[in-house]
């Protein structure tokens, strides 16, 4: 984490114009690492040049992997192959980014080498027993602390076995785990989900030639293939896009296109909740890139109103709750979230952390153990934390759209994690934000 950065955002204005939003965060991640396991040179466009993703890139280069890039989005991978990747030198220190580590503990378990992977002080709180468990089921042999968090210690083995694995939790990050460890597990890994989670991992695998197969919520896959390199279009994030969804709903007289947004169905139940609340979000232009739905999005401003959110919706939705907050703060009536007790393991505890701003700026926000209940207001100014949580400092920025004070944003410099321009394009769109 680079040097302290407080955000101070004046009260109101609108939000107009088009913008596209930087790559993909989850796809970024994954197109280095699917790319340094496949034969031949993989390019990626639309690269996501953010901490998280150059942790990713990082830990490869640290294995041997030649990677040249991310250059305007730009990344070129001479991909190893499956077994090519070498030992690092040293830890793996992966900053904030939990996709880094999940997803990495489950490759690394099957190598001939052994690794630890580090992280920040957010990171190495965060529980990483939902892949260790699993992943020792297979046979591997990973060591946490004592109360399962990082550092991990993993000793690499060849005698990697396939399990039939039922997840406790709806999780991306812990099925991608699975698959990747299971391309070096003897038989067949299979991984069911208790609700749909975003499916990159799946999809990249099969552009890249890899044989999954997917059976309603089951994903298996066996040691039985070869990556070959390809070309990757990442789309922009459509978690990042989320912030601008929000702001144009609530800030009157905005008018706002997104484009190139991936919407891919396990990723957009931010449109879905802002419809019934009753936003007005076009889906502009729908195409597909490289095995990814993509669209242009439109978005005016609205009435909202609040919505008991559907909680099939939560796991489509996940990373998106912090703004939706401000949404329902600005909405007529109450908004009820339940189901959503993941929130409270991300990078910082999304529910107390947002209940707490939000009281602050003058909303009725009350933390439950699995969501929280929020009666719309009037937001007020104030001074709020981030934690240290890129996606709540730049919720609370949005919020100011709605403020009748500013508001001050301290402990914002983790927004350099997934989306470092969002000052540039917030401020070019029409938010007051100034940054010191
Ligand atoms: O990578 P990290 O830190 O876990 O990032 C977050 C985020 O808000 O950017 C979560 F805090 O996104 C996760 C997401 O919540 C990214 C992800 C993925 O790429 O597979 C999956 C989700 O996590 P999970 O725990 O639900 O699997």
């Amino acid at each position: 984490m680079s040097e302290s950065i407080t955000f101070k955002v004046q009260p109101g204005g609108s939000l107009n114009g088009t913008v596209r939003v930087p790559g993909d965060k989850s796809m970024s991640h994954r197109s280095i690492m699917l790319g340094s396991l496949a034969e031949g040179v993989t390019h990626v466009t639309g690269f996501l040049n953010a901490e998280d993703a150059i942790s990713t890139l990082e830990a490869f280069r640290a294995m041997g992997v030649q990677i040249e890039g991310p250059v305007n989005g730009e990344v070129t991978i001479y991909g190893v192959g499956k077994h090519g990747l070498k030992a690092p030198k040293e830890p793996l220190y992966l900053g904030n980014s939990g996709t880094s580590m999940r997803l990495l503990s489950g490759l690394l378990a099957g190598q001939d080498f052994d690794s630890t992977l580090t992280g920040d002080k957010s990171l190495s709180g965060r529980p990483m027993r939902r892949v260790t468990q699993p992943l020792a089921l297979m046979g591997a042999k990973i060591e946490t602390q004592e109360n399962g968090t990082a550092p991990l210690h993993i000793k690499g083995t060849k005698n990697l076995k396939g399990i039939d694995y039922t997840m406790p939790i709806a999780s991306a990050q812990v099925k991608s785990c699975l698959l990747l460890a299971g391309m070096y597990a003897s038989g067949e890994t299979s991984v069911t989900e208790p609700a749909p989670t975003r499916d990159h991992t799946e999809r990249m695998l099969t552009g890249f030639g890899y044989p999954v197969k997917r059976e309603g919520s089951k994903a298996t896959i066996t040691s039985a293939g070869k990556l070959t390199a390809t070309n990757i279009d990442v789309p922009s994030d459509i978690s990042s896009a989320a912030f601008f969804l929000v702001g144009a709903s609530i800030a009157p007289n905005s008018d706002v296109t997104l484009q190139h947004v991936g919407i891919n169905p396990t990723r957009t139940g931010i449109i879905d909740i802002l419809r019934l609340m009753g936003a007005n979000i076009e889906i502009l232009n729908p195409r597909e890139v490289g095995g990814e739905p993509v669209a242009d999005l439109r978005v005016t401003s609205s009435e909202l109103h609040g919505i008991h959110i559907p909680e099939d919706l939560v796991p489509l939705a996940i990373d998106e709750f912090p703004v939706l907050f401000v949404a329902a703060s600005c909405a007529k009536g109450e908004t009820v979230l339940t189901g959503a007790e993941e929130l409270r393991v991300k990078e910082s505890d999304r529910i107390q952390v947002m209940a707490d701003g939000l009281q602050i700026l003058g909303i009725d926000a009350q933390p439950t153990k699995d969501g929280m209940i929020i009666q719309g207001g009037q937001l007020g100014g104030g001074e709020v934390v981030s934690h240290g949580d890129h996606r709540i400092a730049m919720s609370f920025s949005i919020a100011g759209l709605r403020a009748n004070a500013p508001i001050t944003i301290h402990d914002c410099a983790n927004v350099n994690t997934s989306f470092p321009e969002f000052r540039d394009l917030a401020k070019q769109l029409g938010l007051q934000l100034t940054s010191v």
